[in-house]
């Protein structure tokens, strides 16, 4: 054990029986977070060698919050992850390939090498694309959510949204139409302490940013966003209400932004005791902790988990390299409508 394992703040939430939660299902969890981690790792060492067009931008240290959440919804939902929420495109089956290809620009990956990295979903599986503009992704996870109730499929949507992302006039008629129709729509903000430069407290006069549901009337938690288990538990009973009938809730999830807005920002701005003090409370290292505890994670599995995955990248990247950039003569194909 290195000394910053031995000093991860434990979890602290409800347990994994009690968030109806299977030692598999904690496992896969892990998998997810680490997957997400390795996969941001390998763009990250691609950006430094000169392969990738573009800003490459991490959720490092907040892998928890989109992976528990995504990971509450049932197969027919629909989910809109944001830059930080790469861990959502990996729980609903968007495999490394297709990842690794977008971001390298190939026509293999899902906007067929059309966009620079970011903006890529996969209907079939229920993941809308980013939108840049930030808190477009509500409305637009409204109107979903009102396009589920009025055909009586109980499909729920979730949205992300950053801190400074709830500052947005989207944010506000989004949430606000989701509640005067009663809609299935789940948010979870994303808490991160820093929008680009600026800390929480200076662009917001809340204490915590949950505060802003009352506002709407409707329901809010807000929960350790690092706890896996605690946004899992919160995710799923939001979503269980709004499958109900019983409309929105709005969850704040607190967590850190481990690197600077981009890789081409190496975050100064930030306290470096704030880094050591949220190292601590690093998700993968917490979960894995609270599994060894109990006797569901031995060095075996953890061995193969990383091995797994190690394969899955090193099979993605190398498959990637080989596969073509679009054909310059259909460059503007799926771009405009016909
Ligand atoms: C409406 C809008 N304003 C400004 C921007 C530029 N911008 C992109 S990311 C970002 C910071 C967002 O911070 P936050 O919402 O806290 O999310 P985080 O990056 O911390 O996940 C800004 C200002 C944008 N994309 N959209």
């Amino acid at each position: 054990m290195t000394s910053i394992e031995q000093e991860i703040i434990p979890l602290a939430g409800p347990g994994h029986e009690q968030a109806g939660l299977t030692a598999d299902d904690l496992l896969q969890l892990y998998y997810f977070m680490q997957l997400t981690r390795s996969l941001e790792d390998r763009v990250r060492a691609l950006y430094l060698q000169g392969k990738l067009v573009g800003a490459v931008y991490s959720s490092r240290g907040q892998e928890g919050t989109a992976v528990a959440s995504s990971y509450a919804l049932g197969p027919d939902d629909v989910v809109a992850p944001l830059i930080r929420d790469l861990g959502a495109s990996m729980v609903r089956g968007i495999s490394a390939r297709a990842i690794i290809a977008q971001w390298l620009g190939r026509e293999a990956g899902p906007s067929r090498g059309r966009d620079g990295n970011l903006h890529f979903g996969d209907l079939s599986r229920g993941v809308l694309s980013p939108v840049s503009m930030l808190g477009a992704t509500i409305p637009l996870c409204a109107g979903v959510a009102l396009a589920s109730k009025q055909r009586g499929t109980r499909q729920v949507a979730l949205a992300y949204i950053g801190d400074g992302g709830t500052n947005t006039g989207d944010f506000h008629e989004g949430l606000n139409f989701a509640a005067a129709l009663h809609l299935p729509l789940v948010l979870i903000v994303e808490n991160n302490g820093y929008a680009y430069s600026t800390p929480v407290a200076a662009h917001v006069a809340l204490q915590s940013l949950a505060e802003r549901a009352a506002a709407y009337g409707i329901p809010s938690a807000s929960v350790d966003g690092n706890d896996v288990i605690a946004t899992y538990a919160a995710t799923r009973e939001a979503v269980e209400r709004a499958r109900n009938g019983e409309g929105p809730t709005l969850i704040e999830a607190c967590t850190f932004r481990m690197r600077g807005h981009a890789e081409h920002d190496d975050a100064s701005y930030v306290p470096r005791h704030l880094f050591e003090e949220w190292e601590r409370r690093d998700p993968i290292a917490r979960l894995a902790a609270y599994m060894q505890e109990r006797g569901m994670l031995s060095a075996e599995n953890r061995a193969k988990t990383e091995a797994r995955i190690r394969a899955e990248i090193d099979d993605a990247t190398s498959w990637v390299e080989e596969s073509p950039m679009p054909d310059a003569a259909t460059q503007t194909a799926g771009v405009y409508a016909d």
